[in-house]
């Protein structure tokens, strides 16, 4: 990101991705200052509740989505119209105005669309992009915003492995997170098998921390277990130190944690109730240790579901 010089009325506010940053320095105006007068735009999606790991939609059926345009400096943007564009296949309309003679900090152009999926969409991430037009100091200004949704994988009713499901989202220390194989290295698919303590498993989650991954299991399912540890993989590779801890979250709730576990360590069996979660997110850390043959093996990891 770049450095602008804005001009405020009072009030600044940024739309930061996550684990992103906005510094500002804060000056008076002086006379005759002819700095851009600062505003915002943004686009919002429904979350379940506060900061959940994705904005979820679901095929066929509409979302509500908000883009809004706010003034924030003393001088009124003017003839300002926003605009929706989706994924090819999707139907966007718009539920209040879309267009504003003026806009200023105490009336930002607020539009609520309606946004709906086709039927039978696969799951996976797709973005939703907000442009608003209007004028500024005599001329046209675009300003566009990017929001993404989501259309999750369901688990499947009974028992399964989650392996089989796909996750809402991942996140890797070492190359892409593997299914039923271990981490192996940067390439996807190019693990052995899963195996700790010499017990091989045919089914899993191949890591390496710090890693997360989260399924949505809307609320419809009761327990989650694995035998978790550091993979065989890493016992002849030297310097011998893989470390991991292992985690699950139901929801915001951290309600199961190893410890330490060593590359010496047989599996240790991990067996939580989620019952009521709309995510679980399973996460392993690098023991704080650095991450060094971290291959975190999630084994045998079975949801039972309603
Ligand atoms: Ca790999
Ligand atoms: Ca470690």
């Amino acid at each position: 990101m770049g450095h602008q010089d804005l001009r405020s009325g009072g009030t600044l506010k940024a739309a930061v991705p996550a684990r992103g940053v906005a510094v500002y320095t804060v000056r008076p105006a002086r006379a005759g200052d002819t700095s851009t007068p600062a505003r915002s735009f943004g686009v919002e999606t429904p979350l379940l509740y506060d900061g959940a790991p994705a904005s979820l939609v679901t095929p066929g059926k509409a979302a509500a989505v908000t883009t809004e345009l706010a003034d924030l400096a003393t001088t009124p943007l003017t003839d300002a119209k926003a605009d929706l564009r989706v994924p090819s296949g999707w139907r966007a309309e718009a539920a209040g105005p879309v267009k504003a003679r003026t806009v200023t900090e105490r009336r930002p152009l607020t539009t609520a669309w309606r946004v709906t999926p086709p039927d039978g969409l696969a799951p996976g991430a797709y973005e939703i992009t907000a442009t608003v037009r209007y004028r500024l100091s005599g001329r046209t200004v675009t300003d566009t915003a990017v929001t993404k949704v989501t259309v999750a994988d369901a688990v499947p009713g009974g028992d399964s492995y989650l392996s089989d499901t796909g996750w809402v989202k991942s996140t890797n220390g070492w190359g892409p997170m593997e299914h039923d194989m271990t981490n192996g290295d940067l390439g996807a698919g190019d693990g052995t098998p899963l195996r700790i303590g010499g017990t091989e498993y045919a089914k899993g989650l191949g890591t390496h921390a710090w890693s997360e991954v989260v399924y949505y299991t809307a609320g419809r399912c009761s327990k989650v277990s694995a035998q978790v540890g550091v993979d065989d993989s890493q016992d002849n590779v030297a310097p011998q130190r893989g470390t991991v801890t292992f985690e699950v979250w139901k929801d915001r709730e951290k309600i199961s944690d190893t410890g330490k576990l060593s590359w010496q360590d047989p599996a240790e069996a991990v067996e939580v109730d989620v019952s009521g979660a709309q995510f679980v997110s399973l996460v392993a850390t690098t023991a704080d240790d650095g991450n060094g043959n971290d291959h975190g093996d999630w084994a045998d990891l079975k949801v039972s579901c309603a």
